[in-house]
């Protein structure tokens, strides 16, 4: 385990250590409870051993603000066990109280420390595979089946949280609605597998090319979803004009190029996709309105004759 290990008497913490080190952990040692703190921050330990009287701030108000610390973050729990001189009944009815799993005397026996530390390793396990569970569970929850983007659920989240920062620094933002073209006639020519087979290559096509312009920093949090069914969005915070249209015409050549064979769809013969986008340079007022203006551009994009992006003015 990684222990924190906090005491202000260091002849004591470094006898403690030395054991805690034989038994096999490691170890940050931290003088005070407002020490603890900001070690805590940065060892993400799997245990804290606190003591209770300590000068600058003592172990009960730095227990209280590791737990204000693990409350906004899902799931964060770190046993904290309290050192005490004396482990009489009423110092553990008070440890508990103050947010403590347990207390123990700091001249344990050196067999029950040891086996105390072994009981917390087992927590400590069981709550790393909490914890890689729960990590699955929301990538699982936030990912699209079929083609591994985010998604509706997840970006419609995400894109409100961004928007409403976008709002509030007065940040550019941009949407980019894709639809792909002919797709019913693809399914009734090629079937419903191909069909999905299609869907991924052109989610991985628009996903690449997102990723691409992010890592180019012409966007820096791009990301790409399926909106349903076959359409996809791309929102994009933070963005300037000419960086927008080139994502956007950049996604319909990259779907384009692709080169799917889909006999049905006009002169191509490839399977292709229309874009619409819009764009605000200071974000303001309802989201809504942004994807509206972008869908009536797609619209545009497919009346236009489709494989095209049609791009709204910056001060839509
Ligand atoms: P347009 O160029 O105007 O967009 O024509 P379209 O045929 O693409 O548009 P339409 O909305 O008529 O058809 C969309 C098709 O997308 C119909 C539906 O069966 C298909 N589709 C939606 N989701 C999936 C899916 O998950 N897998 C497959 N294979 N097809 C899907
Ligand atoms: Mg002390
Ligand atoms: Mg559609
Ligand atoms: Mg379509």
């Amino acid at each position: 385990m990684k222990i924190l290990l906090v005491d202000d008497a260091r002849a004591i913490s470094a006898v403690m250590a030395a054991r805690l080190n034989a038994f096999g952990h490691e170890v940050c040692l931290a003088e005070n409870g407002q020490v603890a703190i900001d070690k805590f921050r940065e060892f993400s330990p799997d245990l804290v051993l606190m003591d209770i009287e300590m000068p600058v701030m003592n172990g009960f108000e730095a227990t209280n603000r590791i737990r204000a610390l693990e409350a906004i973050q899902m799931g964060a729990w770190t046993p904290i066990i309290f050192l005490t001189g004396s482990d009489t009944t009423e110092n553990l009815v008070t440890a508990i109280e103050a947010g403590g799993d347990d207390l123990i005397a700091k001249n344990l026996p050196e067999p029950v420390l040891h086996a105390k530390m072994k009981a917390m390793a087992r927590v400590a396990a069981l709550r790393q595979n909490l914890s890689a569970a729960n990590r699955k569970l929301e990538e699982l929850a936030s990912c699209d089946g079929l083609t591994g983007l985010c998604n509706r659920r997840y970006m419609d989240l995400k894109t409100d949280a961004l928007w409403a920062e976008a709002c509030r620094r007065g940040d550019s933002f941009a949407i980019l609605m894709i639809d792909i073209d002919n797709f019913k006639k693809y399914n009734d020519h090629y079937g419903h597998l191909a069909g999905d087979d299609c869907l991924r290559s052109i989610a991985s096509a628009i996903g690449a090319a997102v990723g691409q312009s992010n890592d180019a920093q012409a966007t820096a949090l791009a990301f790409a979803a399926r909106y349903g069914g076959e359409e996809f969005a791309v929102v994009i915070p933070g963005v300037s004009r000419p960086a927008y249209a080139v994502l956007a015409n950049n996604i319909v050549a990259a779907i384009h190029q692709c080169a799917l064979p889909h006999e049905k769809n006009a002169a191509w013969g490839v399977a292709t996709a229309s874009l619409g986008g819009a764009c605000v340079e200071r974000a303001d007022g309802v989201l809504a309105t942004l994807f509206r203006k972008a869908d009536q551009q797609l619209y545009l994009a497919k009346e236009n004759g489709r494989n095209r992006a049609e791009l709204s003015d910056a001060a839509a």
